[in-house]
């Protein structure tokens, strides 16, 4: 039987030969007691290579989302965010359950930017004891559900300067950073300047097996390492898995550039078939987001008909369906998906 072409998400890589030897070559101790000296490795490396003073490894992007909100945000104040954000979307309203913390939602523009003026109208007046206060604002790069776009840097200084000038932080969920700076053109560094904290995901794009890491200042950090330790996060000999991230970090940023360069090819292709309706400007980096002509098919009638020619993708449990591309995909696999796609659409004449 040939492979499936899994195309469901940048979370079904499979760590590289150099990451297997990595981890069963890492150096390892209890990382309860700060003694793995594998993690050491790969937390100062994150914050260093993201211009932060200390960094943070957890479990997951969700766990990494949680542990930065808890540490920033007292109990009972606000979450400003965007109502297509994974945070608001998929992380089971974590903040909430966990931190007493209430989701401030404002409308997202196409591209995955929070217009200004409903970010400045969400910060709440602190002086005025109605309010609850506003705890901090996240920004999402790329944009997950709006496609994988990219948010300028340009934009994100504007967002930073209203959350200084409001002495709220502001966090970055970050978890396909690298696919931004890579479009951007820019290093980590550059890409994360305006954030107080950044949640990066090592197990998306970069293939590493699990995990990923939050970076801010060291008190910051402080805060955050005990959230990830109330939430079960104290990982013992985690250098098993820490090793991979670090490979993942220096070695596996700059190859995105293939997934990005693969998505464009297959959207090229989709926007000239009968059915698929896709806006181009927003494949920006690794995913394509679209949707297919409602008075033929739904979305699950397509994913079970590619799922016959060994094509997986995925939805949103809505009328959008995803591809992504990531780092087991290769071009022959691109080419073998547009056949396969004009193949299906061709069965409804
Ligand atoms: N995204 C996953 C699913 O949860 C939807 C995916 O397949 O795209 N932030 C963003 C922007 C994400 O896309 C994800 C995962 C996370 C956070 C959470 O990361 P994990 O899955 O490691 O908890």
């Amino acid at each position: 039987m040939q492979a499936l072409i899994d195309l469901r998400s940048d979370t079904v890589t499979l760590p590289s030969p150099e990451m297997r030897k990595a981890m069963a070559d890492a150096e390892l101790g209890d990382d309860v007691y700060g003694e793995d000296p594998t993690v050491n490795r790969l937390q100062d490396l994150a914050a260093e290579m993201m211009g932060k003073e200390a960094g943070l490894f957890v479990a997951s992007g969700t766990m990494g989302n949680l542990v930065a909100l808890l540490a920033h945000a007292p109990r009972g104040s606000e979450v400003i965010l965007g109502d297509e954000s994974h945070i608001f979307h998929y992380e089971q309203g974590g903040a909430s359950v966990v931190g007493g913390l209430v989701y401030h939602t404002i409308p997202t523009n196409p591209l995955g930017d929070l217009p200004l003026d409903k970010i400045a109208a969400a910060v709440r007046d602190p002086s005025n004891p109605h309010y609850a206060l506003s705890g901090v604002i996240c920004l999402e790069n790329t944009h997950n559900r709006c496609g994988g776009t990219v948010l300028s840097l340009d934009y994100i200084a504007q967002v930073r300067e209203l959350a200084t000038a409001n002495r709220v932080p502001l966090h970055l969920d970050g978890a396909r950073l690298p696919n931004a700076a890579v479009a951007l053109g820019v290093d980590l560094k550059t890409a994360v300047a305006s954030f107080d904290s950044v949640q990066l995901d090592l197990s998306k794009g970069l293939a590493a097996p699990v995990g990923g890491v939050v970076v801010g200042s060291k008190e910051f950090i402080h805060r955050a390492h005990r959230a990830r330790k109330m939430l079960g996060g104290g990982m013992r000999q985690a250098g098993t898995i820490a090793a991979a991230g670090i490979v993942a970090l220096e070695q596996m940023v700059d190859r995105l550039a293939e997934d990005h360069e693969h998505a464009r090819l297959l959207v090229e292709a989709l926007i000239e078939m009968p059915d698929v309706q896709i806006d181009p400007a927003t494949v920006q980096t690794n995913l394509i987001v679209f949707r297919l002509n409602p008075e033929r098919w739904t979305p699950s009638q397509f994913i079970t008909a590619m799922r016959e020619h060994g094509i997986l993708l995925g939805g949103f449990g809505d009328d959008r369906l995803r591809f992504a591309t990531h780092y087991g995909i290769s071009r022959a696999d691109i080419d073998t998906t547009i056949a396969a796609v004009r193949q299906v659409l061709r069965t409804r004449p």
